[in-house]
């Protein structure tokens, strides 16, 4: 009889774990079908709010990083203790097919269970059979063993699973990089009665963008692949247009539910509209602009007759995000299954997302599912989290790295983009002698879009060090505010300031 568990159970139940989440990418890739999204997705939704902010404030991007890792260990955990339970049960009763059967029908039910998808859960239940069974009697003293055989046995037992693994990962990258296998990139539009216009609005844009010296710059519009990504889950979900709908639930007296093809018969619009993160820093990379094509919220939203006490709705995402705001902000929106002339990408909502004009990046819900009407005001997923990014956005100029350029005439150009939601860009003011004095930058072309950032540029003679400030004053004559602050909880304000020259 076992007398409690030993390092060798340990190392078994740890090659089980990570044979089982080998399988199962090997069979379903980084996908929703793999063991590890679920449950991602679940340590996601149940990190304390404090932590996710720092995490993002510190860690930024490769906070995904972390959060997947601890989730590939849970689920090695997971599958390993149901691997080690059943070498228990082999142990107790004798029979090896009983634990066998009882460390893979768990595994199956567990994985079938997390992920929805029940012919895939194989790629994690048959390695752990294979490991349980291969691993039985291995560990424990078995007195009719000779001690070398059973720790033989153990050893080839975790390193066949490691290298298993490693196959499994390799295997499946090798599939992925196959050009036959990858798709080309974003679709094209879906043929939406006026979808032909997108490329006049992007000429339009493109021309009135100011000539710069430097090209890795941004101009009007940001290209896809170049569009900043903010999500709360590693995997996108996947959501094909024939499956997407939209529900009105919550209260109306006219619940109702429309189809992508419903929506794409609806008056159609191309808009440019910028988007910028409440969790950006000061001078940071999440803000960026398209050209989104899609259809007016209002219609859809007044012939549901909202009849909630508060006025007010939660616009939930298939990922399980949800944001709440007055509903006279949401019929302000834009509900888009277009950008920059494709299909919306994956990692931006696919097939329909909520633009709202001017808010903070939060409120433009992807993957859009429903939209809830209610009566009393809730918080949304980062207002749980002690956020406060529903508003407006705050306005900004940016002055970028690649913003600062040496012309061929030694004068240097600085350039960057501000932002200042739909109270829109009147002026962007540039010191070069740490605020003391301040002159006018020159702009881009304001083009009808009213929802989108400016470029700015100035050119000047540099001798020696120079302490540049940069400043916008908004729509309205605000000029930006000048007192620095972090993010959280309602963005970053303050000027940008950057040392140029040697
Ligand atoms: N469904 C869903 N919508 C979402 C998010 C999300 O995680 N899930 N992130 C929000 C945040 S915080 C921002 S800043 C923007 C980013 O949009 P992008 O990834 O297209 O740039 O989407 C918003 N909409
Ligand atoms: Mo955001």
């Amino acid at each position: 009889m076992p007398t409690g568990i030993t390092g060798r159970d340990f190392l078994l139940a740890g090659a089980a774990g990570t044979a089982a989440v080998a399988g199962s990418y090997l069979v379903a890739g980084w996908s929703r079908s793999f063991v590890v999204a679920p449950l991602d997705q679940a340590i996601v939704n149940l990190t304390p709010g404090p932590i996710v902010t720092v995490a993002i404030e510190t860690l930024g991007d490769d906070g995904h990083l972390l959060h997947v890792a601890l989730a590939i260990a849970v689920t090695i955990g997971l599958f390993g203790s149901l691997s080690l339970s059943g070498r228990w049960i082999t142990t107790r009763t004798d029979r090896l097919s009983l634990g066998v059967a009882a460390a893979g029908g768990g595994s199956w039910l567990l994985a079938a269970g997390v992920t929805g998808a029940p012919v895939p859960a194989l790629g994690a239940a048959l390695p752990v059979i294979a490991v349980t069974a291969l691993g039985s009697g291995a560990s424990t003293s078995d007195d009719a063993q000779p001690v070398d055989a059973v720790r033989r046995r153990m050893l080839r037992t975790v390193s066949g699973s490691f290298a298993f693994a490693v196959a499994a990962v390799i295997g499946r990258h090798a599939v992925e990089a196959d050009p036959g296998a990858e798709d080309d990139g974003p679709e094209s539009l879906p043929d939406a009665p006026q979808s032909d216009g997108i490329e006049t609005r992007l000429r339009e844009l493109d021309s009135a963008a100011i000539a710069l010296e430097s090209d890795d710059l941004l101009g009007m519009v940001s290209p896809i692949g170049e569009f900043y990504n903010v999500d709360i889950a590693q995997l996108d979900p996947e959501v094909t247009a024939s499956e997407w709908s939209l529900t009105f639930a919550g209260e109306t007296d006219s619940k109702r539910t429309v189809t992508f093809d419903d929506l794409i018969e609806r008056p159609v619009e191309h808009r440019a509209i910028s988007l910028r993160c409440v969790g950006e820093r000061l001078n940071g990379r999440k803000l960026d602009t398209a050209v989104w094509t899609g259809t007016p919220i209002r219609p859809l939203i007044e012939s549901v007759d909202p009849a909630g006490d508060c006025n007010c709705a939660m616009v939930h995402g298939e990922d399980d995000y949800y944001v709440q705001f007055p509903v006279d902000v949401l019929a302000e929106g834009f509900l888009a299954w277009g950008m920059n002339g494709k299909a919306l990408p994956a990692s931006h909502g696919h097939p329909v997302r909520v633009l709202i004009p001017g808010h903070w990046g939060e409120t433009n819900v992807k993957w859009l599912s429903e939209i809830e009407l209610l009566n009393v005001e809730e918080d949304g997923y980062w207002e749980e989290r002690g956020w406060e990014g529903t508003g407006e956005v705050k306005t900004v100029a940016k002055l970028w790295d690649e913003g600062v350029t040496e012309l061929p005439d030694g004068r240097i150009e600085l350039a960057g983009h501000a932002y200042a939601g739909t109270r829109g860009v009147e002026r962007v003011e540039i010191s070069t002698d740490g605020g003391e004095s301040w002159t006018d930058a020159t702009l881009s072309d304001p083009v009808p879009d009213v929802d989108i950032w400016r470029q700015w540029r100035h050119v000047f003679d540099s001798d020696g060090t120079h302490e540049v400030v940069v400043r916008a004053v908004d729509g309205e004559g605000n000029r930006q505010i000048r007192e620095a602050s972090d993010p959280s909880p309602s963005g970053a304000s303050g000027w940008v300031r950057r040392t140029v020259g040697e």
